[in-house]
Parts: C-alpha cells; structure tokens; sequence
C-alpha cells in the first residue's frame, strides 16, 4: 500500500507549499501623494490614513508631490516598491490622463482625493474613483453665513463688499468661490459689490498679495465680507485687510477646510477671520485609506464618487467640534 502513502505524502507537500503562499501574500502596500504637504489639512488627510493603516495592518507611503515630474515618477517609485493601490490629491488635476496611464501600467488601484482629474477635454475625469467634497454646497454656506454676518451688525450693501480670493484654475476652488457669491447676490449684495481677488500661488502669501491688489483698486468700501477656497487663501485676504486697519468690527471672513484656521481662532483678540466650514479629513484620510485596502484585498470597488459636507466653526464652538471630529484632543 505504498501509493496511497504517496499520495498521501504529495497532498500534504501541495497543502503546506499552498499555505506557505497564503502566508507570503505580498503585504499590503498603498501610497498617499499630497500636492502641498505643508498645510494642515494635508498633514491631518495622513494622519487619519496611517490610523486605518495601523488598524488594517497595510504599510502606508506618504509622498508630497508639488508638481507633475515629482507625482509621475513618485508613482514609478511606488510601482518598484511593491505598492498595489495610490490614493492622490494631485498637483495639477490636467496630469489626470497621465497619472492614470501610469497606475493602469504599473497595475495600481487609483482614487483621486480632493482633486477631481481634468480629462483630455477639459471634462472631470468621472470613471476615476474620487472622494472630494460638496464644493458648490459647502461654499454656498459660507455666503449664507457671511450674509448672516453682514445683516446682524446692520452692514448696508452701499458701504459692504465681497473680497473673493479665488483659484478658477481647480474646479473645486471654483465651485466653493462660486457658491459663496451665489448666496451672497440671492441675499441682496449687488453684482458690482462683488469683486475677485484671483490668486497666482494657492498659498497665504499668494492670497495676501492678490488682496492687495483689489484693496488697492477699491479704496472706499467700508465693510468687507472676504471668502476663497480654502483656509489659507481667506488667511491671506484677512492680513491685507489688517493691514490696511480692517479689524473684526469693520471685516468678516469665512474660510473652508477648518484645520488650516486654529491657530487663528485660538487668538486672544478676535480678527476679521470669523470662522470656517470645516471638512471632514477623517473621511479624506482614513475612509480613502480603508477603501483602498479593502479593495486590494477583497476586491470591494469603492463608489466612484463620493462628496462630504462641511460644518461651520466659529470662535465659539471649534474646540468642542475639532474635538468630536478627531481633530484635537
Ligand atoms: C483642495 C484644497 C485643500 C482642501 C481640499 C479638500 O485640495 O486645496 O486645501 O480644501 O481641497
């Protein structure tokens, strides 16, 4: 009976070399590329994604990628290291035919964060998996609220104006900026009390001096409202109005995102800047990260576009918000 014991053996060896494969399975390995890893809203995104990855056991690679040559061959780099999945917030979403090109051909599982991609044709990328927020939405609530500002202290739209520091370049920036000024003509501020502060560089500097430029040119207005599409760029807009002497009883700011403003609410001495919608990074972080680990590993395609909303904070309630969302301890 020495066939039997044979293949008795031969199962056992398929069986222990078949486990010894299930037990090799390539770790899993996702790359997180950021576009402007100095801002606190980028820092808080991977925060949150390294949280899904210690709770999932997947190794995270954290790239900041400020333009195209550094995102296309970060995604090379990824590609040699093992990686089977890059979540992105890309420098300039017009790469989006390209970074596509690059994952289908280094076999990663792509998703867009914040950014929608641009296609060829100038359209948004909608077969690419994305997560970004209700910009439209989100910025139309920074209207209302500046509206709402503007009335409670009695502000007439005679000696009111929008300071809007905008970014049409980025369809999301554009959306929210967009939005604000929509809230903000349906809530009796005339067209011509509505003016754009369109910024070169989407930093506080960038900001600052498009601002300038507009103060300059508007010497007379009273009363600012200021919004833009995010934190930093509304920061900017608020230091040029300081600088000229606006103070929070003469200028209102709104900003976007909410974790690029703490340190600017936590100010002993309120300033123009008001508050800010604040967004959810847990769910651009550590959702973004769970849905790609889960689809590398069970093959759970995550929904190919997912929008999350945004909740105003103000001098008032931040602490207790940013607490509640994770943000601060
Ligand atoms: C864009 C902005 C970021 C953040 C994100 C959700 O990428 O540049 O500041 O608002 O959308």
């Amino acid at each position: 009976m020495k066939f039997p014991l044979l293949l008795t053996f031969r199962a056992l060896a398929a069986l222990t070399v078949l486990a010894l494969a299930a037990h090799a399975a390539p770790a899993i390995k996702i790359g997180f590329l950021v576009k402007q890893p100095e801002e606190p809203w980028f820092q808080l995104e991977w925060t949150f994604a390294e949280q899904a990855a210690k709770e999932f056991g997947f190794t995270l690679v954290k790239i900041g990628a400020i333009d195209g040559e550094k995102t296309l061959s970060a995604i090379d780099n990824l590609a040699a290291g093992g990686a089977q999945g890059l979540i992105i917030c890309t420098p300039d979403t017009r790469l989006g035919p390209a970074i596509v090109a690059k994952a289908r051909g280094a076999g990663l599982k792509l998703l867009a964060v914040d950014d929608q991609f641009i296609g060829a044709n100038g359209q948004p990328m909608t077969k690419v998996h994305y997560l970004g927020i209700s910009a439209g939405k989100i910025g139309e609530d920074v209207g209302k609220t500046l509206a709402a500002e503007m009335k409670r202290r009695g502000w007439t739209p005679a000696d009111t104006a929008l300071c809007a520091v905008t970014y049409d370049e980025l369809a999301t920036a554009k959306a929210r900026t967009d939005g604000a000024i929509s809230s903000l003509l349906g809530a009796g501020l005339p067209q011509n009390r509505i003016f754009k502060a369109p910024v070169r560089t989407t930093d506080i500097p960038g900001s600052l001096d498009a601002a300038n430029i507009l103060l300059t040119q508007q010497p007379n207005v009273k009363h600012w409202l200021v919004c833009g599409s995010n934190d930093n760029l509304v920061l900017g807009g608020v230091r040029a109005l300081e600088g000229r002497g606006f103070t929070a009883d003469t200028a209102v700011a709104v900003g976007i995102n909410g974790t690029d403003c703490i340190v600017e609410l936590e100010k002993a001495k309120p300033t123009p800047f008001f508050g800010s919608m604040l967004l959810s990074a847990k769910s651009h972080g550590y959702e973004t990260a769970k849905m790609m680990f889960q689809w590398i590993k069970d093959g759970k395609e995550p929904a190919l576009d997912t929008r999350t909303v945004g909740v105003l904070i103000t001098r008032e309630n931040f602490r207790q918000v940013l607490k509640e969302q994770g943000v601060r301890d």
